[in-house]
């Protein structure tokens, strides 16, 4: 049972309209009362209220809606009580101060949705979903973490607990009869129901990367040797100045990042310095630099004059081909030249055939992508592969006829992981872990 009061401004800081001050917990309505106008404990249920907010010796700080919202039918679960003021920074920091004069105390990161979590009102995929779609960067971002605020991902582990209880308790039958063998319908139904959850978690499993890309984008590393255009490309594909271009051979020293949006995928472009042998100490920790990019990047543009023989450049051949897409640039000055990838940053030819490009080595299923749910969450990912494990070890263990205790046992540990993923028997470390990532006032 949590017993104190929490308070925090829930807008972010600075001018705006209003601000929003929230309480919430056993004392969220003594602690308004002690300021507001009227007396709160006989405000209707679920009413909005004008008053006005004065400090303990009476002066005036502003007029106010005050809202009053009576647990359990609250997002916490609580009782709940929300100061909407005007939207000057000091306003709503002088109201919580208040507040927290009266026994409130300032909520943590993400507490309100924590204690959303702890009374039972949402589970931990949904409370998860909440702050991915406070930090969605993009639609598509936004789109996936609302499916999994819908309940779509609860839903599913729900279903595979059902199904692979149905076969813990055909299996846990036997555990009295040592001796006995699975009866053949017994041991056909119990195979279908894990070989059914294991399709799932599957699919769910292989939505992975998907997932990751529409929720934290990718990382594209434009290298090659010097002069050959990357600052160019860079600027071209972004449409502003962003990087210095000049004729010399060694302009970019640093690592220069800029991101747009490719497909809806957030896109994070990082133009490096030219690699080849030098002795300036400067451009040496550039090229460095450089190469730790191309083990980061997700996906790598090897930029070359098409002018040139592209095995002439020692990088040609290191690169990884799977992640690599070679670029041949200054098709302006070989306008003949028969390269398939070959386009003209100076010019700006070819830059849309350079972006179906980039999308493609992204691997997504474009079609079908924002229909689909995609996990994104590490978390989830750990838990659903445990799951799987174990699951597989089940029907190992029933073609190698191991003793029933022993399948009762794998059995189990697989849906304690899928309890896990909706957040039954979590330590406070994890949970700590989980919320800290979250706005101050959510
Ligand atoms: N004709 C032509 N010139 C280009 C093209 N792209 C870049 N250049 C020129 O090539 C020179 C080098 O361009 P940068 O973009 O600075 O090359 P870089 O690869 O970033 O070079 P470093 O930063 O030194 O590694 C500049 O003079 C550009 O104007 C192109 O498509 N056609
Ligand atoms: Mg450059």
């Amino acid at each position: 049972m949590i017993d104190d009061t929490i308070a925090q401004i829930a807008t972010p800081p600075g001018e705006g309209g209003i601000h929003i001050i929230r309480i919430s917990g056993a004392h969220a309505i003594s602690c308004a009362s002690k300021y507001f106008s009227k007396d709160i404990a006989s405000l209707n249920n679920y009413s909005i209220n004008y008053g006005t907010f004065k400090d303990e010796q009476g002066h005036f700080i502003d007029e106010v809606l005050l809202l009053l919202m009576l647990g359990p039918k609250t997002f916490t679960g609580e009782d709940v009580v929300e100061i909407h003021c005007h939207g000057g920074k000091l306003i709503a920091q002088t109201i919580l101060h208040l507040l927290l004069n009266t026994g409130a105390r300032a909520a943590t990161a993400g507490e309100f949705t924590k204690r959303a979590y702890l009374n039972g009102k949402i589970d931990l995929t949904k409370a998860e979903a909440i702050q991915q779609m406070i930090s969605a960067q993009n639609q598509r971002a936004q789109k996936a973490a609302a499916k999994h605020l819908e309940g779509k991902l609860e839903k599913i582990v729900h279903t595979l607990q059902n199904t692979l209880l149905e076969a813990l308790s055909l299996i846990e039958a036997y555990i009295d009869y040592p001796d006995e063998d699975l009866e053949p319908t017994d041991k056909k139904s119990i195979i279908e129901k894990i070989e059914c959850s294991q399709t799932t978690i599957d699919t769910l499993l292989k939505s992975y990367r998907e997932g990751t890309i529409i929720d934290q984008g990718i990382t594209i590393a434009l290298v090659g040797k010097p002069n050959v255009g990357k600052s160019s490309l860079l600027n071209a594909m972004l449409d502003k100045n962003k990087a210095i271009v000049t004729p010399i051979a060694g302009t970019t020293r640093d690592l220069v990042e800029e991101s747009m949006l490719l497909d809806g995928v957030h896109t994070k472009f990082i133009d490096t310095a030219g690699i080849r042998a030098s002795s300036d100490a400067i451009e040496q920790a550039g090229i460095e630099k450089s190469q730790t990019m191309i083990q980061q990047a997700d996906i790598i543009l090897h930029i070359s004059d098409i002018n040139l023989p592209l095995d002439e450049d020692p990088l040609y051949k290191l690169l990884p081909t799977e992640k690599t897409l070679f670029v041949r640039n200054k098709l302006d000055t070989l306008p003949q030249a028969q390269d398939p990838l070959s386009i003209s940053a100076k010019e700006k030819i070819g830059l849309d055939k350079l972006k179906d490009a980039i999308i493609k080595k992204m691997h997504l299923k474009s079609e079908s992508i924002d229909d689909e749910l995609h996990i994104s969450s590490e978390r989830h990912f750990f838990h659903l592969k445990a799951a799987a494990n174990n699951l597989k070890k089940v029907l190992d263990g029933i073609e190698e006829k191991i003793a029933v205790e022993l399948l009762s046992i794998d059995l189990r540990d697989a849906l304690q992981s899928l309890s896990e993923i909706i957040g039954i028997n979590i330590t406070e470390e994890v949970l700590s872990k989980i919320f800290a990532n979250f706005c101050v006032g959510k």
